[in-house]
């Protein structure tokens, strides 16, 4: 057995430790910077950026309009950033987490290579010890993770994968080296958001390409475009009003609600205002939609109808368009992927559509897969298939809190938590877009920023009062427990088949049939709302001490 105070006096001390340098961790290593907190900021891999490090396969951008996407916190930052696409892409999205960090000067605050293996709470010094990867370890009073709920990805686990001889890679593990598309045989497995994006943008590129589809998925108009110089002028001017907006929207979006109710309007009426959410960039057609559509089965079901009608309309080939429309769940129920072309690609004689819920992969070979049906030659697969949601990153690392408990084993039915922020039985272990907050379900900065500075009123609270040690209550987390699943049950997401109902036939125990409660639905007004008012009550539904 370790000697742990043996051990412990040689590790780095630090009050507070953030694990993770993504969009959630570099604005919480900033807010406690701020305070003149003894902190740091342990992340795995070479440099800053979380899911805008790692995502780099060609296509890859936000979902969300750019001047949304960024941290609303700085009005110099605002006025110094240009973005230059309303929907920016991943190497732009990298040079933005950069300059934010030189900006502020927060490297300095940041321990690169230091992938964070085991986390182990000691009740006696009221600290968590960090065994890092390679031996190095640190103490902290307080550990917050920031480990994004997109960042344990995971690969399908086919036979033969290891004997196939041409680049395999997952998405989120694109290279960061050019990867040759000319001339090659490309396979995708996936048609979630990832596939969406890299399909549309390789299919003019690669010699043949080859989409291995399970489930079709909706899909709309991105409507990406170039900001000029003087719309960018523009945006700055209205920063207050935009970031005012999306404070108001139940997504974080800027897109508002139609509030005229869809029972009120006539079949055609409705299907006008459809017309011009689906012209309009970004996330409209969800959060400027009506609200029964994601209420309702018969509402959702004309929406279904209406969105398979456009698809029908852009697929050349009638048997593949009736291939790419969603029979098992209606739109908006499951993430929907934002599209350039996406439906356009399949027109060109070089993209083929390989349906297996037809004749399922079989297994990889040397040169290629193989379907129950027959063997495609491949040069080069890309595996868009997805993450282990939220709960994967925390798995990675063998957390033990009270009496040497894994958390791991805690949430192997789904994670447990009050407002996503912590979890009973794992003292001083803060989470930033934690599973069960409302992260998952908006406008993934905009949360963020609401849940960075929720932790850092709690921190100066601690530290104002002198306490030390605080944990969630298991009632309280009961009550947030029934709040998720009511936020759910509410809506027709319930049905939800993808990652929303925390699925993933890739990892054992979440395969397909099993719901786990990932995120929080009830919106992002509410939720700033409700732990607005935990502070406010002094954090009393919290143990502190
Ligand atoms: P998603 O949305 O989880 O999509 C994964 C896709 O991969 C989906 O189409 C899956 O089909 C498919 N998949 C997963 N495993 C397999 C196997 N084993 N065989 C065949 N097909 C498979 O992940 P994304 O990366 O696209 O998006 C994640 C988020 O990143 C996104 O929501 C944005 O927020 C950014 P299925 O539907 O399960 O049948």
């Amino acid at each position: 057995m370790r000697d742990d105070r043996a051990v412990m006096s040689e590790a780095n001390h630090h009050d507070y430790i953030v694990v993770g340098a993504g969009v959630s961790g570099i604005y919480q290593i900033k807010r406690l910077a701020d305070l003149g907190l003894d902190a740091i900021l342990l992340e795995a891999d070479d440099d800053l950026g979380g899911t805008w490090y790692h995502n780099r396969y060609p296509g890859c951008r936000f979902d969300s309009e750019s001047y949304t996407y960024g941290y609303s916190f700085s009005k110099e930052l605002l006025e110094e950033w240009h973005w230059t696409e309303r929907f920016s892409p991943q190497p732009e999205n990298l040079r933005y987490l950069n300059f934010v960090a030189e900006k502020f000067d927060l490297r300095r605050h940041m321990r690169f290579e230091s992938r964070v293996d085991a986390m182990t709470w000691d009740e006696a010094s009221r600290t968590w010890r960090l065994d890092l990867e390679g031996g190095d370890a640190y103490t902290a009073r307080f550990v917050i993770t920031a480990l994004g709920p997109l960042s344990a990805p995971t690969p399908p686990r086919y036979e033969g994968m290891d004997e196939f001889e041409g680049d395999a890679f997952h998405t989120f593990h694109w290279p960061k080296e050019e990867v040759p598309l000319a001339g090659r045989r490309v396979g995708v497995i996936g048609t979630g958001a990832t596939g969406i994006q890299v399909i549309a943008e390789i299919a003019d590129k690669v010699d043949e390409l080859f989409v291995f589809q399970r489930r079709p998925n909706w899909s709309v108009p991105l409507g990406n475009s170039r900001i000029s110089d003087e719309e960018m002028a523009e945006i700055r001017e209205n920063y207050d009003e935009i970031f005012a907006k999306c404070k108001q929207t139940v997504g974080g979006f800027v897109h508002l609600p139609d509030r005229r109710g869809f029972h009120n309007l006539t079949p055609e009426e409705r299907k006008a205002h459809w017309d011009e959410l689906y012209a309009t960039p970004g996330f409209a057609v969800l959060a400027g939609n009506f609200a029964e559509v994601f209420l309702e089965e018969a509402a959702n079901q004309e929406m279904s109808d209406y969105i398979a009608e456009r698809i029908r309309a852009r697929v050349d080939d009638p048997e593949v368009a009736e291939k790419l429309i969603p029979k098992d769940h209606g739109f908006g129920i499951q993430r929907l992927p934002l599209e350039t072309n996406y439906f356009e690609a399949y027109n060109r004689d070089n993209v083929h559509l390989v349906d297996l819920s037809e004749a399922p992969i079989e297994r990889f070979t040397k040169t290629g897969i193989q379907t129950t049906a027959e063997h495609y030659e491949l040069d080069l697969i890309v595996l868009a298939t997805g993450f282990n949601i939220v709960v994967g990153s925390f798995d990675k690392i063998d957390i033990r809190g009270l009496d040497g408990v894994r958390l791991g084993d805690v949430w192997k039915d789904g994670p447990v938590t009050s407002y996503g922020f912590v979890t009973h039985g794992f003292p001083n272990l803060l989470m930033v877009a934690g599973p069960q907050s409302v992260s998952g379900s908006t406008n993934f900065p905009r949360a963020i920023e609401d849940g960075v500075d929720w932790v850092t009123g709690l921190v100066e609270h601690m530290e104002r009062e002198g306490l030390t040690r605080i944990e969630s209550r298991a009632d309280v987390e009961k009550a947030w427990h029934e709040e998720v699943v009511a936020s759910y049950e509410r809506m027709l997401v319930r049905n939800s088949k993808g990652w929303f109902g925390g699925y993933n036939s890739n990892v054992e125990g979440h395969g397909q049939g099993t719901f786990h409660y990932v995120a929080y639905f009830g919106g992002a007004p509410r939720y700033r709302k409700l732990i607005t008012k935990l502070a406010e009550e002094g954090y009393d539904d919290f143990d502190l001490a």
